[in-house]
C-alpha cells in the first residue's frame, strides 16, 4: 500500500491525533455494520426503526430482545487489527483520543486509553423512568424492571431523537478543536450531530483523513481518502509512517 509522503510527514509531526470511528471499524471483528442488512429474525426490521424511544414504548419486548441479540454478537468477538493499530498509535504520538459512534466497547477492550462514546454502550443498562444505572438484571424478566422504581430497564445507548450525552459531546468538540490530525474511520457519516465533527475539523484547518472501502459524503472534506478496510489500511499506514515501530 502506497501513502503520500506528505501525509506520512504530517502523522510523524502530529502531537495530537483524533480518531473518529463508526461501525466499519468493528466490521472485521465480525460485527455487522449499522446499515448492513439485518439477519435472521431481525431481517424484517430496520435498525433505525428499532433504535428509538417510540419503538421501546410501543414494543419493549422486541426492542429489548434485539439488543440482547446484539449483546450476544459482541460477547463472542475480538478487537481486530484496526482497533489494535489505534492502540499502537498511542505509543507513537503524544495524545491520541478516540471518538466513537460505536456501542460495542471494542476500542476499550483493545486497550485504547481515552475513548469518548458518543452513542453510549450496549453493555450499560438504565431505568427508562428514573434513569438510574442498573448493574444487575434478572434474565427471566424481558425487559427487566428497575430495582429502584419498577420502571422498565433499557440499554444505555443513545436512540434516534435523543440528545447525545452532554459531557461526551463537549469532550469530543474539545478534542476536535485541539487536534492536529483528524481520522474519520469506518463511518457512512449519515448520523448527526456526530457526522458534523469531521466537517468542523476540516473547517478549522485540521488534516482530515478518511478511511473507508466505500465512497461517502465526507470524501470531499478529507484531504486524504484512503480507500480500503480499516483493519488493513491502519496497520499499513503506521508501518509506513514509523518503519522502525517507534
Ligand atoms: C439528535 C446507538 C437531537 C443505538 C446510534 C434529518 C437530517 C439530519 C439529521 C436528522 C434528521 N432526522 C433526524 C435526525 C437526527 C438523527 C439522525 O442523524 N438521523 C439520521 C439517520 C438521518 N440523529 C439523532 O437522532 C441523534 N440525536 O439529533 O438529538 C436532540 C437534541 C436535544 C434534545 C433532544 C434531541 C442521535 C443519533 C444516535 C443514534 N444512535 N447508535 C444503537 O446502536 O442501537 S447511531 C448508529 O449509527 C450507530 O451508533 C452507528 O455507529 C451510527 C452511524 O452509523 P455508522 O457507524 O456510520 O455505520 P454505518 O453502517 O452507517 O456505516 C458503516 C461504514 O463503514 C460504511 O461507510 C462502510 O462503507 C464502512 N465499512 C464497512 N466495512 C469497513 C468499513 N470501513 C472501514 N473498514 C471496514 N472493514
Amino acid at each position: 500500500m502506497h501513502f503520500d509522503p506528505e501525509l506520512l510527514e504530517k502523522l510523524r509531526a502530529a502531537r495530537r491525533i483524533t480518531i473518529f470511528t463508526g461501525a466499519g471499524v468493528s466490521a472485521e471483528s465480525g460485527i455487522p455494520t449499522f446499515r448492513d442488512a439485518q439477519t435472521g429474525l431481525w431481517a424484517q426490521f430496520r435498525a433505525e426503526d428499532l433504535a428509538t424511544p417510540e419503538a421501546f414504548r410501543r414494543d419493549p419486548v422486541t426492542v429489548w430482545n434485539w439488543y440482547a441479540w446484539r449483546r450476544k454478537l459482541i460477547r463472542d468477538v475480538l478487537p481486530n487489527p484496526a482497533h489494535l493499530a489505534i492502540v499502537q498509535l498511542e505509543r507513537l504520538v503524544e495524545h491520541v483520543i478516540v471518538i466513537t459512534q460505536n456501542v460495542d466497547g471494542l476500542h476499550q477492550r483493545a486497550g485504547s486509553s481515552d475513548v469518548i462514546e458518543l452513542h453510549g454502550n450496549l453493555l450499560d443498562n438504565l431505568c427508562s423512568e428514573c434513569r438510574r444505572s442498573v448493574a444487575e438484571i434478572k434474565d427471566d424478566e424481558v425487559p427487566p424492571t428497575c430495582p429502584y422504581c419498577g420502571g422498565l430497564v433499557r440499554p444505555g445507548v443513545v436512540w434516534f431523537g435523543e440528545a447525545l450525552p452532554a459531557q461526551a459531546w463537549e469532550r469530543a468538540a474539545e478534542a476536535m478543536d485541539a487536534t492536529d490530525v483528524f481520522f474519520c474511520v469506518g463511518t457512512s457519516s449519515l448520523v448527526e450531530p456526530a457526522a458534523s465533527l469531521p466537517r468542523h475539523a476540516r473547517a478549522c484547518g485540521k488534516t482530515v483523513i478518511q478511511i473507508n472501502p466505500e465512497v461517502t459524503s465526507h470524501d470531499e472534506i478529507a484531504q486524504y481518502v484512503l480507500r480500503g478496510k480499516a483493519g488493513e489500511v491502519l496497520p499499513a499506514l503506521l508501518r509506513a509512517a514509523w518503519p522502525s515501530g517507534s
